[in-house]
């Protein structure tokens, strides 16, 4: 079969999404596979069976990234790469990250089933915990194989409860010998839900990002003065809590008064000790600001972290500011984007051009290998919810045009 005859079996690629969305299913119909959790090795483990099946070259760096390489006719040239993360949100959904990885299997399946060689080898990626929800940052293990963060401060991150990155990294098996450092990459494709609404408006099946914004990330700790809440006068209190929530205002009117494309939020808040009758002393809140213009996002931070210390001040509620992480906002490469464009015209696919707004393993990738992503629509625009949900006609055009743009950068 000529190769741009060449199609996905939908039907698989739907069969191994339904599996994975066993693994820590929510009663809701999301997933919660939070980074390292138990979950997170199941869902591994299967992933790792099936590049077993396909005879794929199998390794495991020392932050968990877990690559599997299929030969190409000539092994000395650079491969091309695709792929994404299995950890999701809490309460997450069944699609994030999660296509991006089965569509890169099923491109690898299509390849095999075929007899299909190709000029340059393939190699399938797992990134370990792009979503930064239960270690911060984000991105984190594709950030260190780009050399753009650093291990040691990695493994000594901690979740909530105290559990150390590395630790947990070895307690589900996956702290593989390999350095985490990365190497010649060809071209790299990430394949994944829009997570908005746009190509849905806008009646596209393909979405094509010029790039991702850049994603900054802070955390907020407050100090009050706890005390019953009965006999201590309103005079004079140093609530933290009332202090975070001024602050946590000051965040949401952020983009209207720097009158550009940002997005700011405050999505997580720790409130101590959390009893309906002791004025609160003890506040952790984080701040994610986001926008395609770094200077601007960075000129909002400036801002509103001088709101942030005259609110303390006001409370006298002392305030420790951790600016925790910053990416760059990443331009993708225009060759790439030409190469998906071309792939959604010749399988007969209606595409736009935008840019993403959620963040992305290819956020790094960009930084040391031409990059590229492909995006299906995320009906009604939810994402990072159990109702997130794309339809598998979508799922199966976003991967039809994932192999042919992968066949084009493997064939040089
Ligand atoms: O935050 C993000 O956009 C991604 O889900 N980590
Ligand atoms: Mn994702
Ligand atoms: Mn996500």
């Amino acid at each position: 079969m000529e190769n741009n005859q060449l199609r996905i079996n939908g039907k698989r690629l739907q069969d191994s999404l339904e599996q994975m969305a066993k693994i820590g299913a929510t009663p809701n119909g999301g997933v919660q596979r939070l980074t390292l959790s138990d979950e997170d090795k199941a869902a591994r483990d299967l992933f790792v069976k099936w590049l077993k099946e396909l005879d794929l070259e199998i390794v495991i760096d020392e932050l968990g990234n877990i690559f599997g390489t299929r030969k190409g006719k000539d092994n000395t040239l650079a491969p091309v790469m695709s792929g994404s993360h299995i950890d999701s949100q809490p309460k997450g959904g069944r699609f994030d990250g999660i296509l991006g990885v089965m569509g890169a299997l099923e491109v690898m399946r299509t390849l095999t089933e075929n007899s299909i060689e190709t000029q340059h080898p393939i190699t399938i990626v797992v990134w370990t915990n792009e979503e930064g929800t239960r270690f911060a940052p984000a991105m984190m293990c594709s950030g260190v194989w780009a050399n753009a963060l650093d291990k040691k401060w990695i493994y000594d991150r901690t979740d909530i409860n105290g559990k150390r990155f590395e630790d947990e990294l070895i307690r589900i098996g996956y702290k593989g010998d390999t350095p985490a450092k990365k190497s010649d990459i060809h071209a790299y494709y990430e394949y994944h839900i829009e997570q908005g609404p746009v190509l849905e408006r806008e009646n596209k099946i393909i979405g094509i990002p010029k790039g991702i914004v850049c994603l900054h990330w802070y955390d907020i700790y407050l100090e009050g003065e706890a005390n019953q809440v009965g006999p201590t006068p309103m005079e004079g209190r140093h609530d933290a809590l009332c202090a975070a929530a001024e602050m946590i205002l000051k965040v949401n009117e952020l983009p209207n008064r720097m009158g550009g494309n940002l997005v700011a939020t405050v999505g997580e808040i720790q409130n101590e000790p959390n009893s309906r009758n002791i004025i609160p002393d003890k506040i952790h809140f984080t701040v994610d600001i986001r926008s395609w213009d770094d200077d601007l996002a960075i000129k909002a931070w400036d801002l509103v972290k001088q709101d942030f210390e005259n609110i303390a001040h006001g409370r006298g509620c002392p305030i420790r500011i951790e600016e925790t992480w910053r990416v760059e906002h990443s331009p993708f490469n225009q060759e790439l984007v030409k190469n998906i464009a071309d792939s959604a015209k010749i399988l007969g696919y209606p595409s736009l051009h935008m840019v993403s707004g959620a963040g992305h393993d290819a956020s790094y990738m960009n930084q040391i290998a031409p990059t590229a992503m492909i995006f299906v629509p995320s009906i009604g625009g939810r994402s990072h919810v159990e109702v997130e949900k794309t339809k598998w006609e979508d799922c199966e055009a976003g991967t039809n045009v994932l192999l042919h743009t992968i066949l084009k950068s493997a064939n040089g």
